[in-house]
């Protein structure tokens, strides 16, 4: 099969469907993209939208990384990424839809806001990618990508105040699921692929990580992402993470008394 995949390094949708990818045995070659940039060259290759991660495969053009899957699920249904029975692949789509719709956004939110108040850190998340340019020059000319990226996610302080303390309920939401088996089972399916990235994005920032990694949604990042690209220093204001203080104390083991 003839297959490539244009991403941002280090964007979670994309990362989502390398997993698929390699779930599936595709071999495939990877562009990699600027933001900001990735839109005209998007445009220029073809593609109708503007976003990563984008696939052609034999011939056919696919964005968003839910339609890619379906598209993966076509071109090549063994090993599938949906279960057979109605009722579980019924709930399998409802966390990818959560993970897409919900998920996705508030994350990239927070990380373009830490962005912005530090751009030190793109770097790491550039790591091993080929751009066209080496990463030291594209990171000390970045100051204009870094900007237009987060007005384009709208990563204003309201927004990304609001989407670190969106982040408790959705962990729980995610754990859930792990717990009732629809996510981190012994077979690998297509909301695994979609909410891990989220969450390895997620666990690059020392701001949330601890509120994480002692929980389920933690292990589910780990088992898929166990060396996710980049790491953000602490950059969040205080008051904002103080709900995910208390959700990373009531989820790590008691000790003492
Ligand atoms: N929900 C879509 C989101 C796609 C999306 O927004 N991708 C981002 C990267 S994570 C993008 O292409 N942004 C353009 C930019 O940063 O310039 C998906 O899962 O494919």
């Amino acid at each position: 099969m003839n297959a490539r995949l244009y991403v941002i390094p280090a964007s979670h949708p994309s990362i989502a469907v390398e997993l698929m990818l390699e779930h599936k045995g595709i071999p495939y070659k990877r562009t990699d993209l600027l933001p900001v940039i990735s839109k005209g060259v998007l445009r220029a290759v073809g593609f109708p939208g503007i976003t990563v991660p984008a696939l052609k495969a034999e011939g056919d053009k696919v964005q968003g990384s839910r339609q890619i899957a379906r598209e993966l699920e076509r071109l090549r249904p063994e090993p599938p990424l949906f279960p057979a029975d109605p009722e579980q692949r019924a709930a399998v789509e409802e966390a990818e839809r959560f993970g897409d719709e919900e998920l996705q956004h508030p994350v990239r939110q927070i990380l373009w806001w830490g962005m912005k108040r530090n751009r030190a850190p793109l770097r790491s998340y550039s790591e091993g990618a080929r751009l066209g340019a080496p990463i030291g020059l594209l990171v000390k000319t970045a100051a204009p990508i870094v900007a237009l990226a987060a007005r384009f996610n709208e990563a204003s302080d309201e927004n990304a105040r609001q989407a670190v303390a969106a982040l408790p309920a959705m962990l729980d939401r995610i754990d859930a699921w792990i717990e009732s088996g629809v996510l981190n089972g012994p077979r690998p399916n297509a909301a695994d692929f979609q909410i891990a990235p989220s969450l390895g994005l997620a666990m690059t920032l020392d701001d949330l990580r601890p509120a994480i990694e002692n929980r389920p949604a933690g292990e589910l990042a780990r088992r898929f992402v166990p060396a996710y690209p980049g790491k953000m220093p602490p950059v969040l204001p205080a008051e904002w993470l103080a709900p995910l203080r208390e959700e990373s104390r009531s989820a790590s083991p008691q000790t003492g008394d």
